[in-house]
């Protein structure tokens, strides 16, 4: 796992409130409890729109006319409810495309904030129509949450932060150290196997949602917060400059385990995981091709045959259609509305964001990344 690097964007972190660092949930602590994320039930399939079996979701969505994503409000660059109630982040964007690609539209969201021990019934039951809150793709999640999941968009690893004054330099030395961690989540389950592997001895302090979590942090009731790297820096960026700002907070250089992140809809429904998935792999081909939202309308006008079928522009004669289910210029709506991965990422999360996170794996497979979209012909 690559270094990542943080700026120090002091303007942007001074904007931000204590309660919006973060974290913005609120109550139902959980101490020492600890949920569990593996248990099967029962798909409902009722859907957002009424609907689970094989191409109703589609079919649903279409109908009503707009996507209900599950989302995270409280990571900052992920997926944040801003104080005058938009939702904003890398997470949310993907929201977004999806409702480019399959309606036209990306404003056609309704977004549904979720905790991390709610986002897989929140699937199963039909509450909403796809999951897109930094969730980690695993194997009992996959077999029996009933989650489908799709391209991953955000390859990230398990870290540890601490405050900067602490004693603590890595992971070896928490021998004995009491640990915040938020339950339902793999976090949860890699810190002990780590732990444990390691023969460290430490107290798990569990919480259902990071805002508790994270006055006890503040409080030094635990010594350390363990989260994905991505998470910690963007908690980080928005760190209360009464609490030393960002600066006030530093990250250890291990990496605890490998958190592929990324969407997931319920299993069933193939159509539906199939438009999801090819949204993602149109913005990753976006950037493959340097097709920004800035050159859209030029690239419209290419001649190079596999930009034209990309952006679904006729080529030799007729416009390329995968048979999707999708417009034949389903790219050109999600490209106009939230541009090529690379935009995505370097808005919310890169170079130009608070957060500062590098590509690292993140990078496109032809800079030696992992984002790579399969052909589109
Ligand atoms: N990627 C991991 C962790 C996801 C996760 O929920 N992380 C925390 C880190 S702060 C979070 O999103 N908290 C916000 C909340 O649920 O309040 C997973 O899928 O289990």
């Amino acid at each position: 796992m690559p270094r990542m690097r943080f700026t120090f964007a002091a303007l942007l972190v001074a904007v931000f409130a204590l309660a919006a660092a973060g974290c913005l949930h609120s109550d139902s602590e959980d101490e020492g409890g600890g949920g569990s994320d593996t248990a099967a039930q029962e798909d409902t399939g009722t859907g957002a729109g009424g609907a689970g079996g094989e191409g109703e979701v589609l079919a649903a969505v279409k109908e009503r006319g707009n996507v209900v994503c599950g989302v995270n409000e409280a990571v900052p660059g992920f997926g944040v409810a801003t104080e005058a109630g938009e939702f904003e982040g890398f997470d949310i964007d993907y929201c977004r495309a999806i409702a480019a690609a399959v309606l036209g539209d990306a404003e056609a969201v309704e977004f549904t904030p979720l905790t991390a021990e709610q986002r897989f019934t929140a699937l199963q039951s039909g509450e909403i129509d796809v999951l897109v809150r930094n969730t980690t793709y695993t194997a009992s999640r996959d077999g029996a949450e009933g989650a489908r999941f799709l391209h991953t968009t955000y390859y990230d690893g398990q870290g540890m932060m601490v405050k900067s004054d602490s004693e603590f330099q890595e992971l070896a030395d928490l021998g004995g150290a009491t640990i915040c961690v938020l339950s339902g989540t793999t976090t949860e389950l890699n810190l002990e196997t780590v732990f444990q592997a390691q023969g460290i001895e430490y107290t798990p302090l569990t919480f259902e949602e990071a805002d508790p979590l994270q006055a006890a942090f503040i409080e030094g009731r635990c010594d350390a917060w363990t989260s994905d790297l991505s998470q910690l820096a963007g908690i980080r960026s928005a760190w209360p400059e009464a609490q030393g700002g960002p600066e006030g907070l530093r990250l250890f250089e291990d990496v605890l385990s490998k958190e592929p992140l990324g969407p997931a809809v319920r299993d069933g429904d193939d159509d539906w995981a199939d438009a999801v998935n090819w949204a993602i792999f149109a913005t990753i081909q976006a950037e493959e091709f340097e097709i920004t939202q800035d050159n859209l309308d030029e690239m419209l006008e290419s001649d190079n045959p596999d930009i034209q079928r990309l952006l679904g522009q006729p080529v030799e004669g007729e416009p390329f259609d995968a048979g999707l289910g999708l417009d034949a210029d389903f790219v050109v709506n999600v490209i106009r509305a939230v541009g090529n991965y690379g935009e995505i990422y370097d808005r919310n999360v890169g170079e130009g964001s608070a957060l500062g996170l590098e590509r690292g794996l993140n990078a496109l497979w032809t800079d030696g990344g992992l984002q790579y979209a399969p052909p589109f012909r």
